[in-house]
């Protein structure tokens, strides 16, 4: 049985929606961050940074959520979220982790600073990441106008990290209006179905 390590609210919402596309079984080990939980030594053995998300199936152990959706989207599925060559799995790759790259710590920061921060946001670290995500969703947007979904027609695991992630900017406010393919792809991706099987699992 696969084990996915955090909670619905982490990134390990992002492999949980993954696992539900799929069709694959899996038991949550539902943790919070920086929790006695992920700070254990017994977790520690599992994940050296004691974050999550931390996939177990068998005997593989993974941390680092892209490689974890890398790892479950070749592996299940029959290429569902993924694709049959080199080039078109490189498609993939690129556009997660260019969100990851350039986007992912920008959207991180707006939602700490507006969602977490005790009511004293850090306007100077907002204003930062608004540029950055400002410098690079044209690429993204660009990208995705007259397309449903970032590669091979269809949603892979970059259209599972990448709108989730871009999901935190929604979440703190940030005005997506400019970039209106990419605000429509953030909804598509919220409402998939294996989304709104896994946000239906709260509401049990
Ligand atoms: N690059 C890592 C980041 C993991 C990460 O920062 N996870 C957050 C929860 S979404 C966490 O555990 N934070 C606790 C901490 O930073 O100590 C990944 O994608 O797996």
């Amino acid at each position: 049985m696969i084990r996915v390590y955090g909670g619905i609210f982490s990134r390990a919402g992002m492999v949980m929606c993954a696992l539900e596309a799929l069709g694959v079984e899996y038991e949550n080990i539902d943790m919070a961050p920086r929790s006695a939980q992920t700070s254990s030594p017994e977790y520690r053995a599992l994940n050296p940074m004691g974050k999550v998300p931390t996939l177990q199936d068998g005997d593989l152990t993974l941390w680092e959520t892209q490689a974890i959706l890398f790892y479950l989207a070749a592996s299940y599925g029959d290429n569902l979220l993924w694709a049959d060559t080199p080039a078109k799995v490189a498609e993939i790759q690129r556009w997660s982790l260019f969100i990851g790259n350039q986007l992912e710590a920008a959207a991180l920061q707006m939602l700490i600073q507006v969602k977490y921060s005790d009511g004293n946001p850090d306007q100077a670290a907002i204003d930062q990441a608004s540029q950055t995500l400002e410098a690079f969703l044209p690429v993204l947007e660009q990208h995705l106008t007259g397309k449903e979904w970032l590669a091979e027609d269809k949603m892979t695991v970059a259209d599972i990290h990448g709108g989730l992630v871009l999901a935190w900017g929604k979440l703190a406010g940030f005005d997506y209006s400019r970039y209106p393919a990419v605000n429509n792809w953030i909804k598509r991706l919220l409402n998939c179905d294996a989304q709104q099987t896994l946000m239906a699992r709260t509401r049990r």
